[in-house]
């Protein structure tokens, strides 16, 4: 009976893995993007205003780029959903720039602009005071060259056809490496964060900041975090630990990791010498370069962070099967 029940679970198992890697090409890219099935691409629209040049950097970060539309057809569904979704933005940057050349527009992948969607303003592009380098979309549908300093809301966007699955870890981002040995998957992120939105970004990567479990995953972790290449990393941050997903909880009075565990139950609790001594002020989770644990501000200081995530469906196979 036992058996006949294992071998149930077991198949069904298999079928849901079969199922999984037959169809790799799920449309997922990242939480935070919005797939739009007319033009195959997810979106993501910024509300957080940026300069042209810091939108194109953002896009980037995101293993996106930043939107212009390619056709009318682009151009309308993408301001449907803008007008959707953010119902006072008046325009976005798009990714379109004479940056290179006064008055030779181009998109950010180097195509003419009259390959791409093309429609000015009347009396535009005006390049106005001899400053105008970057194009804005109205919501009326219409093109302005602007100032690439001003700060505006921008789109990324991410094609379906460039998205590339990572079939070992199960997401589209290639830089997640499979650690065999611990069965987890793990980035090691270069763009400073402070702690909270260190969580979120693992979190819109369908992962989580990094939980030490065992000792052989702390030296896993001091590894990546060695071999990263940190120093190319410029502007200031703080060196020397990287966030975790642990933090003080001020109703227990304990750290507990971000899935609720205290430390000692997740199964490692090293701080480092006359760690934790940052009171109040450092309530949050991470570890410096040698493995060590630290507490750190939530807010104050942005470093580097590893987000872990595990093959849930692999996770429970092994669990069971010990394999
Ligand atoms: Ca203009
Ligand atoms: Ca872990
Ligand atoms: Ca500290």
């Amino acid at each position: 009976m036992i058996r006949a029940k294992y071998l149930f679970i077991y198949l069904l198992i298999q079928f849901v893995l079969e199922f999984t890697y037959a169809q790799p090409q799920v449309k997922f890219f990242r939480d935070d993007y919005k797939y739009l099935e007319d033009t195959r691409s997810f979106y993501k629209v910024h509300t957080i205003h940026r300069t042209w040049e810091n939108a194109t950097r953002r896009c980037a970060l995101e293993g996106a780029s930043l939107f212009y539309p390619e056709d009318q057809n682009e151009a309308d569904v993408v301001l449907t959903h803008l007008k959707e979704t953010q119902p006072s933005y008046q325009w976005v940057f798009i990714g379109i720039s004479s940056k290179l050349a006064k008055g030779v527009f181009k998109t950010i992948d180097g195509l003419s602009i009259r390959q791409v969607y093309n429609k000015w303003a009347p009396g535009e592009p005006n390049d106005s005071n001899g400053e105008e380098d970057c194009v804005i979309l109205r919501r009326d549908g219409t093109l302005n060259d602007d100032k690439c300093s001003k700060r505006n809301p921008f789109i990324c966007k991410k094609t379906l056809a460039s998205l590339k699955w990572n079939e070992e870890c199960n997401v589209p981002y290639m830089d997640y490496k499979y650690n065999e040995d611990l069965g987890r998957c793990y980035k090691f992120h270069l763009n400073p964060l402070n702690w909270r939105d260190a969580i979120d970004a693992c979190d819109s990567e369908n992962a989580y900041l990094a939980i030490i479990n065992s000792q052989k995953e702390a030296d896993y972790l001091v590894n990546i975090t060695a071999e990263a290449p940190k120093n190319k990393v410029k502007g200031s941050h703080l060196r020397g630990a990287v966030h975790l997903g642990f933090s003080y909880d001020t109703s227990e009075n304990e750290w507990r990791t971000t899935t609720g565990e205290t430390l000692d139950d997740a199964g490692y609790a090293v701080w480092g010498n006359y760690q934790p001594d940052g009171g109040e002020n450092e309530q949050c989770g991470s570890m410096f370069y040698n493995g060590h644990l630290n507490d750190i501000s939530c807010e104050a200081q942005r470093c580097f962070f590893i987000c872990e995530r595990e093959n849930e469906l692999l996770n429970i196979f092994s669990e069971r099967f010990g394999q």
